[in-house]
C-alpha cells in the first residue's frame, strides 16, 4: 500500500506495492483520448429505482465534466454522438435491451435542441426538447418528456452529482497533504441524460439481476465532393468512444496505456481482456485476495449490477447519494476505514424526477 495511505491508517496495515500514477475521479477525463472530447466523456452512470414507485427504474448518464457556473452555455449534446444505456438481463454481459439517445443540431435562433430515444422492447421512439442552459441566476425548469408505459425522459444541465476530495487524494499521492473533506466537484455542472423506464420492460426472463452500462459513440462521417462540385457529408457507422459501468474502475485500476483500449472494449470481453490487469493493480495497492475477489465481482465485467429484490445501494445499483468512493476504498484498502471525508453532494437531490439537483447558475 502507498505509504501515505499507511499514514492515514495510522500505520496499522502492512505495506506492499505502490499506487504509482493512480488518479481518481469517477470517470471524468480518465483516458488520453476522451480528455479531448468532453461532450462524449461519460462522467458517471447511475441505476436506481424511482423512490416513490419501484416498478420504474431510473438510468442516469452524465457527460461534459467540470462545466463552471459561468460557462453553462457549454452544456449541450453533440448531434454526432449517440449516448446509449445498455441492459443485459441474461447474465452474459451482452445487451438484451438498450435506450439510445441522439440529438438534433442546435438551432442558432434560440430554438430548443431535441433528443430522440428508442424505447426498450422495440416499441417505438420518443422525441422531446433538451432543457436549455441559461446565464440567468435561476435555471430553466426541467423539461420532462413523457413516453408510453409511464416512461419519462430529461436531457439538460444539472449539478454534477459526483462528490470526492480529488485534491486531497492527489496531495496524498504526492506526499504533500491528506484528505481535507473538500469536494473537488463542488459548484460544477454536467450535461445529464435521465431515463425512467418500466422495470418489467428491462427484466426479460433472466436471472433477476440486471447489468447496465453507458456508452458514447460517434458517427463516422466522410466529406466528398459531388459531381456538381459541392461538398457532401455522408454518415457511416457509429464508432464507440467510451463505455462505463462502475465509478473509478477505469480511472483507478486500468493503467494509462490501456485506458483508451478499455474505453472501446465490450463488457462481455472484460474477463478475458482486463481481469488480469485489474487484479494486478489491486495487488499493487495491497488489496487482500478476499477483497480482490469482492471487487472482481463488482468490476468484471464493468457493468452496474442491480438486483431489484435487494435495496439499492452501491454496488447493488448506484443511487445518487451513494458514497461510491468510500465504498471502493473500503474494499481496496482491506476494510480499514479509509475515507476522503466527503460524504455527500454539495446540493440536495430531488425526491422527484429528474432527481439530480438543479445546475449551479452565475451569481
Ligand atoms: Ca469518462
Ligand atoms: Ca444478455
Ligand atoms: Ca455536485
Ligand atoms: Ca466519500
Amino acid at each position: 500500500m502507498h505509504p501515505r495511505f499507511l499514514m492515514l491508517l495510522g500505520g496499522a496495515a502492512a505495506a506492499v506495492g505502490l499506487i504509482g500514477a493512480l488518479t481518481l475521479a469517477a470517470d471524468h477525463r480518465e483516458a488520453p483520448l476522451i480528455q479531448e472530447d468532453p461532450i462524449a466523456d461519460i462522467n458517471d452512470v447511475y441505476v436506481f429505482p424511482n423512490p416513490n414507485d419501484p416498478e420504474f427504474l431510473v438510468l442516469v448518464m452524465t457527460v461534459n465534466p467540470f462545466i463552471e457556473r459561468d460557462q453553462n452555455e457549454g452544456s449541450h449534446f453533440s448531434p454526432n454522438v449517440r449516448y446509449t444505456f445498455y441492459v443485459d438481463n441474461t447474465g452474459d454481459a451482452v445487451p438484451d435491451e438498450f435506450a439510445a439517445f441522439t440529438f438534433s443540431n442546435r438551432v442558432p435562433t434560440g430554438g430548443l435542441q431535441t433528443f430522440t430515444v428508442n424505447l426498450p422492447g422495440n416499441i417505438g421512439d420518443v422525441t422531446g426538447p433538451v432543457t436549455p442552459p441559461t446565464v440567468e441566476p435561476t435555471p430553466n425548469p426541467p423539461l420532462i418528456t413523457h413516453g408510453p408505459g409511464g416512461s419519462r425522459f430529461f436531457c439538460g444541465p444539472r449539478d454534477d452529482p459526483f462528490f470526492f476530495d480529488l485534491v486531497g487524494f492527489n496531495r496524498t499521492l504526492d506526499g504533500t497533504g491528506t484528505f481535507s473533506g473538500n469536494d473537488g466537484f463542488d459548484g460544477f455542472n454536467v450535461s445529464a441524460i435521465v431515463a425512467e423506464l418500466p422495470l418489467a420492460a428491462l427484466m426479460g426472463n433472466g436471472p433477476g439481476t440486471l447489468q447496465i452500462w453507458g456508452e458514447t459513440a460517434r458517427r463516422k462521417v466522410t466529406v466528398v465532393r459531388s459531381d456538381e462540385g459541392q461538398l457532401v457529408k455522408t454518415g457511416g457507422d457509429f464508432e464507440q468512444i467510451e463505455r462505463m459501468g462502475n465509478p473509478a474502475i477505469s480511472t483507478a485500476l486500468i493503467p494509462l496505456n490501456l485506458k483508451d483500449l478499455f474505453n472501446i472494449g465490450e463488457p462481455a470481453d472484460d474477463a478475458a481482456d482486463f481481469a488480469g490487469t485489474i487484479v494486478a493493480s489491486l495487488t499493487a495497492l495491497g488489496t487482500s485476495q478476499a477483497n480482490i475477489d469482492i471487487l472482481a465481482g463488482v468490476a468484471v465485467p464493468d457493468t452496474i449490477k442491480y438486483d431489484p429484490s435487494v435495496p439499492v445501494g452501491y454496488p447493488n445499483g448506484r443511487a445518487l447519494a451513494d458514497d461510491v468512493i468510500d465504498t471502493l476504498f473500503f474494499f481496496i484498502f482491506n476494510q480499514t476505514g479509509v475515507t476522503d471525508l466527503v460524504g455527500a453532494n454539495d446540493k440536495s437531490f430531488l425526491s422527484t424526477f429528474p432527481y439530480l439537483a438543479e445546475p449551479h447558475q452565475p451569481l
